[in-house]
């Protein structure tokens, strides 16, 4: 009997493990709706809860389960977890560069407090977490080119320093309690059908709306500004395929992931392949400086060496596969 017990308690086990059921917070954000589509044809479509604080866009309510979730109300996440049997989460729910520094207060409760909140479920209940972190983790101190994986981080954002208190916390809570804690350190993220809220690397997005709409841009960056940009699809492949890396393969719990780095200039160029007639002025605010303190490059050796992590897009392919997305888009 014990042995037979052993079994059913293993393939439960091996079940959880290879049909996970994962709750994304803030998933009405950039990257949200995209992980969930790939995560619920992954394990499926009733395993993968979308939640946010806002109403769901139109075709999401078909594709799988929706619901309210408020970071900053504990119970309201305890009872999501209890009623879903949630075994992991993925916490997209944060303010980012820009729009913290508008609202240090709003940005102080919803990524730290959040995050004390979303840790200590995940304690309680030994679920499996992924916080994202960002190259604003790091400040003006930090080695900027390349930006190693342990280096001097002093960030002079509310964002950044929020960040580096979330890795901190969750490898704390690692070693402590055994937590499941991961991190990925992204770089300005680029998609066509869903937009940035609010970050220092926005324009990078903005400009390619701009160039189909208006034919014009002005970049808030000056043009030698160099930043590390990712294109969603590597973002979003970046952390299923480290989600599924078995725990005792991790050497560390937040990892750098870099993709390809280049400045204002250097993309405003090639988007002049697809729209000749583009034009560009500059008029750098106040992320400029946010942006001068950011590394220019990441050092991701160790994720490319210990869970095998690759991009698949430089600079060129992203272009190319922007016009593609939004050419369908305003067709
Ligand atoms: C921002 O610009 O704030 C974000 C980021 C780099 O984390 N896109």
């Amino acid at each position: 009997l014990t042995s037979r017990r052993c079994i059913h308690k293993l393939t439960d086990m091996q079940h959880q493990e290879e049909h996970p059921v994962v709750l994304i917070t803030g998933s009405q954000g950039q990257l949200g709706t995209g992980l969930a589509r790939i995560l619920r044809a992954r394990y499926g479509k009733n395993n993968v809860i979308m939640s946010d604080i806002v109403k769901p866009r139109e075709p999401i309510l078909q594709s799988g389960p929706y619901v309210y979730a408020d970071i900053l109300d504990f119970k309201n996440l305890q009872e999501i977890v209890v009623n879903y049997n949630v075994d992991w989460i993925i916490h997209f729910s944060a303010l980012l560069s820009a729009v913290g520094e508008q609202n240090v207060t709003l940005a102080m409760r919803v990524n730290i407090e959040g995050l004390h909140n979303i840790l200590e479920l995940s304690r309680q209940y030994g679920i499996k977490l992924f916080v994202p972190s960002t190259i604003g983790a790091f400040g003006p101190d930090s080695p900027r080119n390349p930006t190693p994986d342990i280096t001097i981080q002093r960030p002079r954002t509310i964002y950044g320093v929020s960040k580096v208190h979330a890795e901190l916390l969750g490898e704390y809570f690692n070693h402590r309690f055994g937590l499941d804690f991961r991190s990925l350190r992204f770089p300005g993220v680029i998609s066509y059908d869903s937009l940035p809220g609010g970050g220092t690397t926005d324009y990078a997005v903005a400009v390619f709306h701009e160039a189909m709409r208006t034919g014009r841009y002005q970049c808030y960056l000056k043009p030698d500004t160099m930043l590390p940009m990712m294109y969603i699809d590597d973002c979003l492949r970046s952390v299923v395929e480290f989600m599924e890396v078995p725990n005792q393969d991790l050497r560390m719990r937040t990892y750098n992931v870099q993709a390809m780095s280049f400045t204002p200039e250097e993309l405003f160029e090639e988007i002049k392949l697809y729209v000749p007639k583009l034009e560009i002025t500059y008029k750098p605010d106040a992320r400029q400086q946010i942006a001068d303190s950011w590394p220019m490059r990441f050092d991701d050796t160790r994720a490319r060496a210990d869970w095998g992590w690759s991009h698949r897009y430089d600079l060129k392919a992203l272009v190319k596969v922007m016009f593609e997305g939004l050419a369908s888009k305003f067709q």
